[in-house]
């Protein structure tokens, strides 16, 4: 049959940073492009991807998308982990994309047509202090982007996540091994109210503000400084407590009524299952590339849909624009959708994966080319490229390790 999958192949590539990449070929030359990319453990999937999935997708039928998920999940035995269902949702955008190209259809179609006009995003603010960080929300205010993430450094510290010394953010560090940050609960605690406040007085009441903890707090830290910005009426506070204790997240949701959201980290429906089923979320936070794709990703928020709990997928740079495009598709498709992270991207990444999905007035838009509607230009994706770099760790003030 001339539409069996022919060819499978690992791009492991460096424009700008490190992506992974799977590019399917049918017999009759339909291609399929699928993100695998894991921050700082690049290599580690795209063995798992050449080595191990790769030779059973060889003269399989693309068109069966789901069987070949649950071959890849329940055939394996070792099931979930961000590398096996990295892997898995590489495969599975690859073959929605296959589908969409051979139908001539873009992704959002197949997946039931658009349900909005226009897909909510939110861009990133970060500024070492109030004034920087003000300079880069009025920008995106400018740019008509109506919800903006704000991070700022804390007094004492160096580092602090989500802030850089320029414009754009990189979290993964070059070189053989993390760079080692240093982090102080109480004097975040004690700074981050108050510009959170700030920027709300600046802004007036329109603008959705967005603030990312990244798992750094204990439940009763995270409860507290959910009441603290109470008043501020933030959008979400993002990953209070570390993402795998759910229980932890009863104990703050007990005490605030601010939003909140988790799952960048969670790769499958069983990982968010009591979060979800016990509302003690309001928007999850899971990506195409890190929780099987965009069959897994309809599972898990049609289960938030029946729940009350809205979809918000992850976005940064290390999600590829092949990633970002499955997402919006979703996006436009999904009725609990809510919002779209788009953190941007170098101007290389751009030129390395030519896209149809755009922004169009602070709102993001899939395009209408057959399936993903994103194409790969080779000469960008050179593996020679491919440099070590590790996102960072960090310790507290006497040295023990807590989450970054
Ligand atoms: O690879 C890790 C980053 O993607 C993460 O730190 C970004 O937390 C993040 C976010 O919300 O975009
Ligand atoms: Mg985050």
């Amino acid at each position: 049959m001339s539409d069996l999958i022919e060819r499978v192949e690992v791009l492991v590539s460096r424009p700008a940073r490190n992506y992974v990449t799977l590019r399917l070929t049918t017999r009759d030359g339909i291609v399929g492009l699928g993100d695998a990319t894991v921050n700082g453990r690049e290599l580690a999937v795209a063995s798992y991807l050449r080595d191990h999935v790769g030779p059973l997708l060889i003269g399989r039928d693309p068109g069966r998308i789901e069987d070949v998920w649950q071959y890849l999940y329940r055939g394996v035995y070792w099931r979930r982990g961000p590398i096996g269902m990295a892997a898995i949702g590489a495969v599975d955008v690859a073959l929605w994309d296959i589908l969409g190209k051979r139908t001539g259809q873009p992704l959002y179609a197949l997946l039931g047509g658009r349900v909005r006009d226009r897909l909510a995003t939110y861009r990133h603010a970060l500024g070492w202090d109030l004034p920087a960080l003000l300079e880069q929300v009025d920008a995106h205010r400018e740019a008509g982007f109506d919800n903006i993430r704000v991070q700022t450094g804390v007094p004492g510290l160096d580092i602090v996540y989500g802030i850089s010394s320029g414009p754009v953010y990189e979290p993964a560090g070059r070189g053989a091994a993390p760079v080692e940050e240093t982090w102080d609960t109480d004097s975040y605690l004690r700074h981050i109210p108050g510009v959170l406040a700030a920027v709300r007085e600046h802004v007036g009441d329109s603008v959705g503000l967005l603030h990312d903890v990244h798992h750094r707090l204990t439940p009763i830290q995270a409860a507290r400084l959910g009441k603290a910005v109470e008043p501020v009426g933030m959008y979400w506070l993002e990953d209070v407590t570390p993402a795998e204790d759910q229980e932890a997240l009863r104990l703050v949701r007990q005490h605030t009524t601010t939003p909140l959201a988790i799952g960048e980290v969670f790769n499958t429906v069983w990982d968010c299952q009591q979060l979800i089923s016990n509302r003690l979320i309001d928007y999850i936070r899971v990506a195409v590339v890190h929780a099987g794709g965009i069959s897994h990703l309809r599972k898990i928020f049609a289960l938030a849909e029946v729940h009350g709990v809205q979809a918000a997928p992850h976005g940064p740079s290390d999600v590829s624009p092949v990633s970002l495009a499955a997402s919006i598709h979703l996006g436009i498709a999904t009725h609990n959708f809510a919002i779209q992270e788009y953190m941007g991207y170098p101007d290389l990444v751009h030129e390395a994966f030519p896209h149809a999905w755009h922004v169009a007035e602070g709102h993001l838009q899939p395009g209408d080319e057959p399936g993903l509607g994103v194409s790969i230009d080779d000469d960008l994706h050179n593996p020679e490229d491919y440099e070590p770099a590790y996102l960072p760790v960090a310790r507290r003030r006497d040295g023990t390790l807590t989450d970054w």
